[in-house]
This record gives C-alpha cells, structure tokens and sequence, in this order.
C-alpha cells in the first residue's frame, strides 16, 4: 500500500465504506479516485477504483431502470403530468375534483395504489393528467409518492389556510423532501454534481381562501417562515404562489392556467396527404422548441425514419409552405408528413 495517500482521499475512503445507498457509494469512490496521487505506485489501487466504480455504476442503472418501471404504474396521459402533495386534510381531493371537474376519467390501472389517482383536467383540446397522493403523515411522503413527483413535470403543494398548524405542517413536508434526492424548486432539472439528485417544478397553492380567517392566517403564516430554515426560506420565495379555495372554485382558474404555462405545450394537428381536413380531434402535445421529426416520431417510429418533407399551415407559416425535419412546429400548427 502507498504511503503516501492524502487526508482528503482516507476521508473519502472512510465515507465509502459507511456509504449507506448506491449513490453514495458511487460518489465516494469518484472522490477517492479524484484525490488519488496519480504515480506508478498507485496504478494497482487506481485500477481497483475504476473497477469499483464501473460496477457501481451498472449496480445504478438496474436500480433505477427498476425505479422506471415502477412508475409505470401510472402510464402518462395528455399533455403533461402535475401530482398534488400536502398535509391530511389540506384539500387535496377536492382540488384534484375541481381541477379534473364532472369529465374527470379516474382510470383504475391494474397496479395503482388506490390512493394514487390519476385523473385528467381539460384544458381548450388538450388534458392534463392530475395525480392525487395519500396524506404525508407526519411530513413523510412515501417512497411510491416520491418517484411519482421526480418523473412528473410539475408539483402542487398544498397549505392549509383552514388549520393553524398549517405553516408548520407545510414546513415538515418541504424539509423532508429537501433533505432526500428528489427536491422541490422553481424550475425542474437534474443536478449535475450529485448524483441521483432531481428537482421538480412546484407552485405553493394555499387552499381555503374562503374562510374568513383565511387572510389573517396567511399574515400569520409569513411570521412562522421568517424564523423557518434559511434554504426552506428561499424555496418558498422562489416558487410561485397562487391562493385558491378548491372548494368554491375561487382562484381555480388562474392556476390552471398556470400549470398550463409552465408545462409550455404547443399542439400540432396532423393531416394525412390523402385526406382533406386535419385531425383536430387528436392534437399531439409536445414541450415548446420541440422540431417535426420529433413530431414525427410520437405519431410512428415509420414515419419518421420515412420522412421526406413536410406542408405547414399555421400563423407562423405561409399556408402549405414545404418544411424539414429540422422545422420548429409552433402552437396549432397543421402538418402533413410526406414520406419516400
Ligand atoms: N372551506 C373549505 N374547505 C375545504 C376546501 N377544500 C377542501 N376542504 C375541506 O377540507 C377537508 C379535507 O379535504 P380533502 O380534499 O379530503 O383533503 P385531503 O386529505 O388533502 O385530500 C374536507 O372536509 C373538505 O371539504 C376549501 O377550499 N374550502
Ligand atoms: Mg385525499
């Protein structure tokens, strides 16, 4: 064994064998073959180290290709996924029932949890599917309810204005997550320095803005985060915040419409050569930016490995213009697909 290894590197080599999940694990041995003095003395042990890591890594990916499949659970519907979490009591079946309305299809999949509901809120000639959780006893969300929110596109988090304790319950809730791999933030993204850490997009939604002590708790509410963690502090001012009452529908809209905006879907309508009308009653809902080949791949892997060129018509486009596969499709876009 060399003799000259660094504090930095028994350290992370100390971490190591107390690493208690796969990830930490990963990140140790990266950080051991990092402070490793790089010399022929060491060649043997920085071998070992590459070994370990490349095993670790596929160890991860089974892992997590298991945690994929798991969230088959819940096949994704409609133009985009947004799962309410909150305390018991907060409201959030009755907001999942405004949002979803009369139409709401509450599909029974084979594998659901039934406490897990999918349901779809209508929105113009799209939908959105809604997840409804069971209650985060004392501010635990379940495992199942924690990678249902890292693969989905937005989180709803509910306060309570109907409770006293609902700041502090608020509270509990958001350190919990925060201190896992699977956060809350104003935008979603996947943190590059640590592994297995995900953030999803949250907007704060204080329900039961109906009660006449709602205005007065909510003042009160801002004392109890002033003195609340600094990091909590700063997620709550970054996300935004919509009040609503999920019960007399004040409000409802709004955030509909804010869901709407961050999942920034465009439709695109397609319209087969032969036929002379488009298909409007099944628009394909894809992210902002996406281009046609994209598209072209959602409708059928064919027809996008057939793909010769296409006609647009829209308002962004002159009707009829000839397009490639490179073509940014933009809101309402009709498009034909012409193949070889
Ligand atoms: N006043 C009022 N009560 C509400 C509102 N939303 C939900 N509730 C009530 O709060 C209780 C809990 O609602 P529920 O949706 O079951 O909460 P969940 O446990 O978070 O799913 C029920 O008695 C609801 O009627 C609201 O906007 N205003
Ligand atoms: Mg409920």
């Amino acid at each position: 064994m060399p003799a000259n290894l660094t504090h930095r590197y028994l350290n992370a080599e100390k971490a190591y064998r107390k690493a208690s999940t796969l990830v930490e694990e990963l990140e140790c041995l990266n950080l051991m073959l990092r402070e490793l003095p790089k010399h022929k003395g060491t060649d043997k042990l920085q071998a070992e180290l590459k070994r370990k890591i490349s095993r670790a890594k596929l160890a991860l990916e089974k892992s997590s290709m298991a945690s994929a499949r798991s969230n088959l659970k819940i096949p994704r519907q409609g133009a985009g996924q947004v799962v309410i979490i909150g305390a018991p009591n907060s409201g959030k079946s009755q907001l999942m029932a405004s949002l979803t309305g009369a139409n709401s299809e509450v599909a029974s999949y084979p594998y659901t949890t039934r406490s897990h509901l999918p349901g779809l809120m209508p929105w113009e000639d799209l939908f959105v599917q809604i997840i409804d959780t069971p209650p985060a006893l004392s501010g635990v969300l379940s495992q199942d309810t924690l990678e249902i929110i890292r693969a989905a596109d937005l989180v709803l988090i509910l306060g309570d204005l109907g409770s006293d304790e609902g700041a502090e319950e608020l509270l509990k809730i958001l350190s919990e997550i925060q201190g896992g791999k699977t956060r809350l933030g104003c935008q979603s993204s996947i943190d590059r320095d640590q592994v297995g850490v995900t953030t999803t997009h949250t907007l704060l939604v204080w329900n039961k803005d109906d009660l006449l002590e709602a205005n007065d708790r909510l003042d009160f509410f801002q004392e109890t985060f002033k003195v609340a963690d600094q990091a909590l502090q700063r997620l709550i001012t970054s996300v935004s915040l919509f009040t609503i009452s999920a019960a007399t529908g004040h409000g409802v809209v709004g955030l509909t419409n804010g869901i709407i905006q961050v999942l920034d879907v465009v439709r695109v309508y397609t319209k087969h050569p032969l036929q002379k009308d488009p298909d409007y009653e099944k628009p394909y809902a894809v992210k902002r930016g996406t281009c046609l080949i994209e598209v072209a791949k959602l409708i059928h892997q064919d027809l996008a490995r057939d793909f010769r060129s296409a006609r647009v018509w829209g308002t962004q486009v002159h009707d009829g213009t000839t397009v490639k596969g490179d073509y940014v499709v933009h809101d309402k876009d009709i498009v034909e697909i012409l193949t070889h």
